[in-house]
């Protein structure tokens, strides 16, 4: 059974709960629950012999508990499986996961990893036609279709953000707008000449552009309906405010690099939540300190098994990320359930301007400078962007340099900071034994956004 198992791809207009919704595949995102049930049972017990076929890993993994693949059968036997985290991944950079030949992969996209080694997550041409139908369910979810022009400004490359989107927009067929990030005013000027509706970016940036539209005077101008915004965390405000701001709706977009990327979960017109494509990824809700699967309702570390990918199928992955789900009927007619807003982490993952950044990043970065591991990290937001310095320590050698000296080294570090988080910090040097330690430790991360 095949991930076109419901019928194949069409956006159809339906009335529920007295409302025009669209979808873009209606049999699935308003399956039954059995129905899914059953789906998700036959494609996991499908996803685990190739796993345990194709990547030792996973076999060791499962024969070290005594399991056969035949043991797998439906949902509810997935918590014999295992839990998979980033520290996996680390250890199996590059290849060890890669679960087809290297014949059959097309791509790889890539996320921070915790110190000097990225997440590489890989697809085949088939895992990019399901990642882009997931991203084309969030497009049509926010009133997107055929004749719409979609502006993509998340950024393209590496991160998940450009092509998902990207992909999605061809998908249901709207003019897209590969635009990447910065450069304000060229995306102004874009947004505006070829009547941009929907704007795909962090939420972050949708808030800078708004602001940055209206001080030109080009409110007037613009024909945005819509905007799907996530990679970071926002807030109720920050969503009214930007609505306000650009006469749009804005809709949330959830996903992360190690599971496709965006358009793991995507928000509808009610707003509370975001719909989880659960025919493609199996989302559990864990106790973050004791492993075990909590009941609906509950608030705990989001876990997901990817079921329909063949290049890098994780199982029971991690995410790190706390919300709660949630089956309450949706008034959009969707069944697929809901995740909400996320509710924090369980690790010190920052994400700065979009990106994430592990503080373990910047140790390794300072060490490899010859700089002590004595810092602190300074996070604002200022008009909606976030500001972020890095305080660093000097040594009691380093202090005596001459101010050339101390320059040249200022310099290296902000260059390996650039190449090791792909954003830039100011860098301010401060004196040694400066940095406050409270009972001998350091406060490293100091956050003054009000997310
Ligand atoms: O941020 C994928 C993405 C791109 C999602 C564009 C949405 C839009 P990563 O770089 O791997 O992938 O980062 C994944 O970002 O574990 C969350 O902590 C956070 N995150 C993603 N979406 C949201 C959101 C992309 N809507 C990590 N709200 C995840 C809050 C989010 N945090």
């Amino acid at each position: 059974m095949g991930p076109g198992f419901f019928g194949g791809f069409s956006k159809k207009i339906s009335d529920k709960g007295g409302k025009t919704v669209s979808y873009y595949q209606e049999d699935i995102e308003c399956a039954e629950r059995e129905k899914m049930r059953d789906m998700q049972s036959k494609r996991l017990a499908e996803n685990v012999s190739h796993v345990y076929e194709n990547v030792p890993y996973y076999r060791k993994m499962m024969d070290d508990r005594g399991l056969v693949p035949g043991d797998i059968k439906s949902v509810d036997d997935l918590r014999k499986l295992p839990f998979l985290t980033k520290d996996n991944l680390k250890d199996a950079y590059p290849y060890g996961l890669l679960a087809v030949p290297l014949s059959q992969a097309v791509r790889i996209q890539s996320t921070s990893g915790t110190t000097g080694k990225r997440v590489v997550a890989f697809y085949t041409q088939g895992d990019i036609d399901l990642w882009d139908e997931c991203c084309a369910r969030a497009i049509v979810s926010a009133g997107g279709g055929r004749d719409d022009v979609v502006h993509v400004c998340y950024g393209y490359g590496l991160f998940t953000g450009g092509p998902g989107l990207n992909g999605g927009s061809h998908k249901v067929g709207s003019l897209t707008l590969p635009m990447s990030s910065g450069n304000t005013d060229r995306q102004i000027q874009f947004m505006t000449d070829l009547g941009a509706t929907i704007l795909c970016c962090t939420p972050s940036y949708a808030a800078f552009l708004a602001e940055s539209i209206i001080e030109q005077g080009f409110r007037g101008q613009i024909k945005l309906k819509a905007g799907i915004f996530g990679a970071e965390a926002w807030s109720e405000e920050m969503r009214r405010d930007i609505e306000a701001k650009l006469g749009i709706k804005a809709y949330d977009i959830y996903g992360l690099t190690e599971i496709s990327g965006p358009g793991v979960s995507f928000e509808c017109s009610e707003q509370t939540g975001m719909h989880v494509n659960e025919d493609h990824f199996i989302p559990e809700i864990i106790d973050p300190k004791t492993g075990e699967v909590l009941p609906e309702g509950e608030r705990g570390e989001l876990v997901f098994t990817c079921i329909t990918k063949k290049a890098f199928p994780l199982l029971r992955y991690r995410t790190r990320d706390i919300c709660v789900l949630s089956r309450k009927p949706c008034s959009c007619g969707r069944t697929l359930v809901k995740m909400s807003r996320l509710m924090g982490r369980t690790d010190d993952m920052l994400i700065i301007r979009g990106v994430n950044v592990f503080p373990s990043q910047i140790e390794t970065v300072l060490l490899s400078c010859g700089f002590p591991p004595n810092y602190q990290i300074v996070l604002d937001r200022v008009r909606h962007t976030d500001t972020f310095e890095v305080r660093v320590e000097l040594t009691g050698e380093m202090f005596s340099d001459t101010v050339k000296e101390i320059s040249t080294k200022e310099n290296e570090l902000l260059s390996a900071m650039r190449a090791m988080l792909g954003i830039s910090p100011k860098i301010t040097l401060v004196a040694p034994r400066s940095i406050a330690r409270s009972e001998g430790k350091a406060v490293r991360i100091i956050d003054n956004r009000k997310i």
